[in-house]
């Protein structure tokens, strides 16, 4: 998806946004398709988050076994405020976490 079709937000809140993010890491790999929705909707939404590719780089397979459980993708890595670690599986619920925290 191109960004011209990713919400619009004032320099202020796309700074706020980018802070938010700066603690999320999907995991995924370029051709699962569970992973493309939620791409799709981290550029929709405009979303600086950083990706980890496991199929391309083994440590981040090893960090999501580690971290999360299991190894499917998508999973989404968040560091909350209060320092707990979230490893957040499903595409849907990932999308809808997304969407209900910066949808707007
Ligand atoms: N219901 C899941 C399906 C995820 C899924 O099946 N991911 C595949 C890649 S396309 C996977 O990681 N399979 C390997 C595994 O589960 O260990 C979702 O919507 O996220």
């Amino acid at each position: 998806m191109s960004s011209s079709t990713s919400i619009e937000r004032t320099p202020e809140a796309q700074a706020e946004v980018d802070r938010a993010v700066s603690r999320m890491a999907l995991y995924h790999f370029m051709s699962c398709p569970f992973c493309q929705r939620v791409r799709s909707q981290i550029e929709r939404l405009a979303l600086p988050i950083e990706l980890r590719d496991i199929q391309r780089e083994p440590e981040y397979r090893r960090e999501l076994i580690a971290g999360g459980g299991r190894a499917t993708v998508p999973c989404l890595r968040i560091e909350h405020d209060d320092g707990r670690v979230e490893w957040m599986y499903e595409s849907a619920d990932i999308n809808r976490y997304l969407e209900q925290r910066f949808g707007g």
